[in-house]
Formats: structure tokens, C-alpha cells, sequence
């Protein structure tokens, strides 16, 4: 409990015991922790204390604010190491969750040219562009825009890209993958992502544009990946 003569302040103490709370599952991830009244009663301490406990926690993102409704536990962030050439599918089973994808949209079109640039195509060249949203455990993570050069695989469809492309690629079309090259930037979420994500339409996205090549030089893919902020963090191993 709280130790009002410790050189610990108040609210700190207060944000310790909430995470333990969190941690014990006493408050579950998804649920309403008890308003700041009620917690200020508790703890016997001013809202102001409380409040400041309950900002600490949602700038670290165990909680969120929902207008109106009050504070709930957040999902933790999925981990995901900035590392391995690997595809969406792979990673959200190696981690013991469920993939799946909606396909928005699925057509042939000659491409933007800086992104016909990047993809090595001569002018008129036509790409498949395909838009998906991509969930684990039916939770929408993120949408995709994937380029995909028409002439790399003529024989690709809507019903072939439902599952996960990289295992089409090597499983069925016999190709290796090789590198990719990605950045990422962080941005407010476009309106009509936020509805496809949930997310609030003023909430922070992670963009990953990812370029991709087949072993032997040739590029496969451009994708621009829009991540939940609220979901994800990457993580690097840096050595010196
Ligand atoms: C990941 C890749 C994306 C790739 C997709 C293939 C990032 C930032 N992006 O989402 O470039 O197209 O995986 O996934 O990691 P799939 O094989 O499940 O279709």
C-alpha cells in the first residue's frame, strides 16, 4: 500500500500499485479501471494525484482513455523485431496468434511512377495492387498496399492472395526471396484507415514502405504497411 513517509512520491507509488493491478490481472485487459474518484477514495489522495498517475500509465501505454467512457487497460504492443525478411503470416504464428486478411481491393493498374521507379518497370508497365487489412485473432493490425509487378506473376488472382503472398511465392512459385529494403515513419492515421483499423481518427500509425527482392535481383513487391501505434513496437539489436 501507499507509504506516505517514503521519498517515493504519491503518484509513483500509485502508478507501481496500478501495474500491479494490471499485472494480477485483477484489472483485465479491455476493462475499465475504477474512475479517478473512486481511486482518490482508495488511495486517500487528491484526484490530481490520481490523474497524474493514470497519465503516466497511458503515455507508457498500459492504459487508454476513451472520451466519455473512461480508462481501460490496454493490450500490451506486440513485439516485433526490425530483423528477419518475414511476412506478416509467419510472424503472428510464431507468436501463437490466428492471421487472417481481407482483400479491399484487388486490381490491375499501371502504377504511380515513383513507385513504378522503385520497382524497376517501364513506363505503361501494369502491377497488381492489392489493399488488405491484416488481423490476428480477428483484431485488425494493420492495412496493407502492396504493388506487385503483373509481369513478376501473371498468374496471380484475388482468390491467390488471400492467404499469405510470401508463402504463394515460395511454396507454389517456386521463387526465393532475398532482401528488402524498409523505412518507416510515424504519422495520424488517414481517415478512411482509421475505420478499417478501429482507431480513433486522429490516432498515431506507424508506416513501414517496404521493397522487396526476389533472390535473384528482380523486385517482387512495394508495400506501404499503415501499423496500429497502439499495438505495435519494433525492436532492433544493435551491436558495436
Ligand atoms: C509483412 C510485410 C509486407 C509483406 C507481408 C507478406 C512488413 C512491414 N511488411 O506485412 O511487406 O508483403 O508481410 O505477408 O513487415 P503475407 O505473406 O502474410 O501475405
Amino acid at each position: 500500500m501507499l507509504d506516505k513517509n517514503s521519498h517515493i512520491p504519491i503518484y509513483v507509488q500509485i502508478e507501481e500499485i496500478l501495474k500491479q493491478r494490471i499485472y494480477l490481472e485483477e484489472y483485465k485487459i479491455g476493462e475499465n479501471i475504477p474512475s479517478e474518484r473512486e481511486l482518490s477514495l482508495q488511495f486517500d489522495v487528491s484526484r490530481m494525484t490520481v490523474r497524474q498517475s493514470i497519465t503516466n500509465l497511458v503515455n507508457s501505454g498500459l492504459l487508454y482513455r476513451e472520451k466519455g467512457r473512461g480508462t481501460y487497460v490496454a493490450n500490451p504492443k506486440l513485439e516485433q523485431p526490425l530483423m528477419g525478411l518475414t511476412s506478416f503470416t509467419e510472424d503472428m504464428k510464431a507468436r501463437g496468434m490466428e492471421p487472417s486478411s481481407k482483400v479491399l481491393r484487388f486490381e490491375k493498374i499501371v502504377p504511380p511512377m515513383d513507385i513504378a521507379r522503385d520497382l524497376l518497370l517501364e513506363q505503361g508497365e501494369e502491377v497488381f495492387f492489392v489493399v488488405r487489412i491484416r488481423s490476428a485473432n480477428s483484431k485488425p493490425m494493420a492495412i496493407e498496399r502492396t504493388y506487385i509487378p503483373a509481369k513478376v506473376y501473371p498468374e496471380l488472382d484475388e482468390k491467390k492472395i488471400m492467404g499469405s503472398l510470401y508463402a504463394l511465392i515460395e511454396a507454389k512459385f517456386h521463387q526465393k526471396i532475398g532482401n528488402a529494403i524498409q523505412q518507416m515513419e510515424a504519422a495520424i492515421v488517414a481517415n478512411e484507415d482509421s475505420k478499417y483499423l478501429q482507431i480513433n481518427n486522429t490516432a498515431p500509425v506507424l508506416i513501414i514502405k517496404r521493397t522487396s527482392f526476389l533472390a535473384d535481383g528482380v523486385p517482387f513487391e512495394l508495400v506501404r504497411s499503415i501499423y496500429r501505434a497502439d499495438r505495435y513496437k519494433f525492436i532492433s539489436e544493435i551491436k558495436r
